[in-house]
């Protein structure tokens, strides 16, 4: 076994990392940014390294900052969590060449071969396994994807070769959007891939989001840990998952779970991984019947990583993924076999995010003042904040996890009732009501809803539902006490404030008692927590243009891909550039049809919300 590992992550799931670790007594190394000097995952840590400014992609997203830190540490292996550097093929090959230090992971060969997803499909074609029927080569011409919608029928999804999780498909409902679609699925893939290389599937329209755990070894074992079905999404993000999957007879489970072991057992996988799996859905199911081996299944993607809702696995089989990572990286072989695996019960995962339902679910920012989190029985929580942290904007938004376990489905969403009811968290507005609003949603209850539910959900009943269930402006009743440890002289305070908090958490008139602190335990402000298991996701385009031409930013970020130039003609719609935020890649669009007439910002700019990017003159 290890004797050091460093987590290279941040918020829950680094301090996930570390209590395993914990548990098999290895020492902890957290890496942390400027923005997350205080994070919950440096207070966790044995040890801790800065390695850079708060933008990820000089920290967190650095290849030889962390190693260094690593060598600096003398850490044995690097875990790397979801997001971030856990897909990364070429940072694992350099982990791996690094003398002494062991990645917790699949090899970087294997994760290079199934990041390339015509491979990845063609590698579960000859496993048997039914993939989306399209193509295993990549398409270059407008007539090719035309040739193929005449024989498969639209639509037709475009996707890029080294897509994923929402980034990179386009779909094509006729033969009149082939080349616009074939050009912007292009264009995409280059810019966020650096690879312009497109594949074809036939589209499906209302699937559900199934994906099997499995946990492999190098000793040739492969197991798998059941599904969990993820078909509540709002554009490509997860919200809330949960196993087993409620529209599935057992039988239909069991094909697809095998199917996934089958497929990853022939690619020589070890480690941690998910098969995702897009089931053909009956739209005039009722709530009692189930879908069966008749059901049509096919594989979508591999994602080699833990992911966000590993959680949910656990709590059905009793299993510890993440410890299993660790001693799989070790050499140690699983040391149970597929038939020791059961499903006990019922699991939901509820993502809190720092984002406000009622407004598209934007994120949101403010400091924490209230932090009293359910427990008892089958409630689990995975977090990295305390009561007095800030959350801010550098990170993407989830702070924390829920998850219920329970006999069975309806034991589970009761308790879920309960469970959310309870959870006191106040300063920053975040999911906890539309979770509330889903467990009165008749469609979620029933397990009828696919991954375009959310998506069509009606805006005013989001706005209201969870303005009902404790609401976007939850204020502490006025007697409630809020504490806050702050350092006053190097001496530390635990401090109680009362009275009306008002927005940003301060009181209009409070009242301050300090008492020295107790434990001596430091006051804490700390990011975001990193969620995006799909990576950098896109979000919707931003349309800004105030009235006169200007093509404004929306929001902080970094300019990662400009797309025009001054005298390029362009369309309502178009890309005109990509913005990072948060590390999610916005894609600005042109609100109206134009010449550029001015550019005010290249690549590798840093802007702030409202700076002009471009100017249109309008024809
Ligand atoms: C699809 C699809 C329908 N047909 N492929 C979106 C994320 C990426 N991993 C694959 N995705 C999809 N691929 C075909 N051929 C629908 C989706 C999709 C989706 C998939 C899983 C979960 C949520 C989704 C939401 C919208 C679209």
């Amino acid at each position: 076994m290890f004797d050091k590992v460093l987590v290279a992550n941040r918020g829950e799931i680094a301090v996930r990392v570390m209590a395993a670790c914990e548990e098999l007594g290895v020492d902890t190394v957290a890496v942390y940014s400027d923005a997350d000097e205080e994070g919950g995952h440096v207070r966790y840590a044995d040890e801790a390294y800065n390695i850079g400014p708060a933008r990820a992609a000089e920290s967190y997203l650095d290849h030889e900052a962390v190693i260094e830190a690593a060598e600096e540490a003398d850490a044995d292996a690097i875990h790397p969590g979801y997001g971030f550097l856990a897909e990364n093929a070429e940072f694992a090959g350099k982990v791996e060449d690094v003398e002494g230090v062991t990645w917790i992971g699949p090899s970087a060969e294997s994760m290079e071969l199934l990041g390339e997803k015509t491979k990845a499909r063609t590698v579960m074609d000859e496993a048997g396994v039914p993939i989306v029927p399209g193509t295993t080569d990549p398409v270059e011409t407008a007539e090719a994807v035309d040739e193929f919608g005449e024989e498969h029928g639209y639509p037709v999804a475009i996707k890029a070769e080294g897509g994923g999780g929402g980034r990179g498909m386009k779909v094509v409902r006729s033969d009149d959007d082939v080349e616009a679609e074939l050009e912007s699925a292009k264009r995409e893939g280059e810019a966020y891939f650096d690879n312009d290389s497109v594949y074809l599937e036939r589209y499906l329209e209302t699937p559900r989001h199934v994906e099997v755990q499995i946990l492999a070894d190098e000793h040739g074992n492969v197991r798998h840990l059941g599904e969990r079905d993820c078909s509540l999404q709002r554009r490509h993000q997860k919200v809330i998952e949960e196993g087993p999957s409620p529209a599935l007879t057992d039988e239909l489970r069991e094909e697809i779970s095998e199917a996934a072991r089958r497929g990853i057992g022939e690619t020589g996988y070890t480690n941690a991984g998910t098969v995702e799996f897009l089931v053909e859905d009956d739209p005039e199911r009722g709530p009692d019947e189930l879908l069966g081996t008749d059901a049509d299944f096919y594989f979508l993607e591999v994602n080699t990583r833990i992911q966000v809702e590993h959680t949910v696995s656990e709590e059905l089989t009793g299993i510890d993924i993440v410890k299993w990572q660790i001693r799989v990286a070790a050499g140690e072989e699983l040391d149970f076999s597929q038939d020791d695996v059961e499903l006990d019960g019922h699991a939901i995962e509820y993502r809190i995010n720092a984002e406000s339902a009622g407004e598209d679910f934007e994120p949101t920012t403010g400091t924490v003042t209230r932090y009293d989190p359910p427990g008892r029985i089958g409630v689990r929580l995975d977090d990295a904040i305390r009561q007095g942290d800030d959350i801010g904007s550098d990170y993407d938004s989830l702070i924390g996890k829920l998850i219920v376990h329970a006999g069975d489905r309806e034991e589970c969403l009761a308790r879920s009732d309960r469970a959310l009811a309870e959870f006191d968290l106040a300063g920053v507005q975040t999911t906890i009501p539309f979770h509330r609003l889903m467990l009165d949603d008749d469609t979620f209850v029933d397990g009828l809803h696919t991954t375009k539910y959310l998506d069509g959900i009606d805006r005013e009943r989001l706005a209201e539902g969870t303005e009902r269930f404790g609401g976007d402006d939850e204020e502490a009743s006025p007697d409630s006490e809020r504490t806050l440890t702050v350092t006053v002289g190097g001496k530390q305070f635990d401090v109680r404030l009362e009275g009306e908090p008002v927005a940003g958490g301060r009181a209009a008139s409070e009242r301050v008692t300090a008492n020295p602190s107790t434990d001596g335990s430091a006051g804490a402000t700390a990011g975001t927590t990193e969620s995006a298991d799909t990576g950098a996701d896109t979000t919707d385009p931003v349309d800004v243009d105030d009235g006169d031409g200007v093509v404004a930013a929306e929001m902080d970020g970094t300019l990662i891909g400009v797309r025009v130039d001054v005298g390029d003609a362009v369309e309502a719609g178009d890309t005109v550039c990509s913005l990072e935020s948060m590390k999610m890649e916005n894609e600005v669009t042109a609100t109206r049809t134009g010449v550029v007439a001015e550019r005010f910002v290249e690549k590798g700019d840093s802007v702030t919300a409202g700076d002009p990017l471009f100017r249109l003159d309008t024809e």
